[in-house]
């Protein structure tokens, strides 16, 4: 059982790339280092508001309370254990991945933790329903908002309405691409909100609060909303709290990239939180947007591998990729301003040297 965290072991350069900005240890992946399909444990980005907490299993309790509940309710890892097991293939994206792209566009700070593309990762989540959890403590009818809050310093803690809430793919993962969860994924638990920003995807769960009212805390009313001249404050946040995360997508070569001359494959990812993608287009240099060939697995709420073809002369050369989902949404040529940085999917020019 991991009981270290083990962020100190993350090395900028090999599998991550620091993170400048942030008020405390985040690294994001380094997405010319993937392989398979799943983003490794030691490869995943990570996202942390205060320091990974150490916690220990045995004596490690979820508490389940509020007004929206027929009782409060106290489980152990071992009653979480009894319940049907679960597991799915979902993303989480940090909702302020691709961030550093604002001051590049506006010529100032966004927010804080400067991403560039690697916030985001894929796992295989094996753990239980939150619906089937908050069924052990009688869910009420007339229940409105579920508040997971995290046992890290900060106790962070982000609301999800209970349609979500109760959606067949929200999990407490207890365990990660099949180890057990991670000390800086959440250890012994966490939550898995598909398709929605990172930030719903509360980690190191100590306690749930279900209420008959809707919930606010400093992550939906003050960070991990869309804020700013462009939006309308829906009080009492400071904007629009930021639910599902849009269509993007990435190669997967460093930025700025250096290849060797030569045929050659580009590859990278697709994503899109409302369902699956269905068509990644690429233009080189200004050239016809051509079609890649996506992966077979390709499922809502994960990422799609894809590739393409590419014989480079030597020089400098942009490559553009843009997704499109089943919805029919498809990513912007830009992103207006937001005071926190969230949601840029805008289609980038990838720099490329070719030697
Ligand atoms: N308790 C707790 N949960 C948390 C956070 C946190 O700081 N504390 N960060 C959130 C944010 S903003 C993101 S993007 C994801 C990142 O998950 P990861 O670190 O496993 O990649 O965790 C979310 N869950
Ligand atoms: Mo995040």
């Amino acid at each position: 059982m991991p009981d270290t965290p083990d962020l100190d072991k993350k090395t900028p350069g090999t599998a991550f790339l620091s993170v400048p900005g942030g008020e405390r240890a985040n690294a994001e992946t380094r997405l010319s280092r993937l392989s398979g399909y799943l983003t490794p444990i030691d490869a995943f980005y990570v996202r942390n508001h205060s320091p990974t907490p150490t916690i220990d299993a045995a004596s490690w309790r979820l508490r389940l309370e509020g007004d929206g509940l027929e009782r409060a309710v106290t489980l152990s890892l071992g009653d979480l254990q009894t319940l049907p097991r679960t597991t799915r293939i979902r993303a989480i994206e940090c909702a302020g991945n691709a961030r550093t792209f604002f001051e590049r566009d506006y010529g100032r700070l966004a927010g804080n933790a400067q991403w560039q593309r690697g916030a985001i990762g894929v796992a295989e989540w094996t753990g239980v329903r939150l619906a089937d959890v908050l069924a052990v403590a009688g869910l009420r009818s007339d229940a409105v908002d579920v508040l997971p809050e995290g046992l890290d310093a900060d106790r962070f803690s982000r609301p999800l309405p209970v349609d979500k809430a109760l959606a067949d793919d929200t999990l407490i993962a207890l365990s990660m691409n099949g180890e057990p969860l991670p000390a800086d994924h959440g250890f012994p638990a966490r939550l898995v909100v598909g398709g929605w920003l990172g930030a719903a995807s509360v980690k190191w769960l100590g306690r749930i609060e279900v209420a008959r009212r809707r919930l606010y805390t400093h992550w939906n009313t003050r960070d991990y909303t869309l804020a700013g001249p462009d939006y309308p404050a829906q009080a009492p946040a400071d904007g629009i709290p930021v639910t599902v995360m849009p269509v993007m997508s990435f190669i997967e070569l460093d930025w700025p990239a250096r290849l060797p001359a030569g045929p050659t494959r580009l590859h990278g990812r697709a994503f899109s939180g409302e369902g699956r993608v269905v068509q990644v287009a690429v233009s080189i240099d200004d050239g016809p947007w051509q079609d890649a060939t996506l992966g077979d697995i390709n499922q809502p709420a994960a990422w799609v591998c894809w590739s393409l073809p590419w014989q480079p002369e030597p020089g400098h050369h942009n490559i553009r990729v843009r997704a499109t989902d089943e919805k029919g949404q498809t990513q912007p040529d830009s992103v207006p301003w937001n005071d926190h940085g969230v949601l840029y999917n805008a289609v980038l020019a990838h720099p490329v040297e070719v030697v």
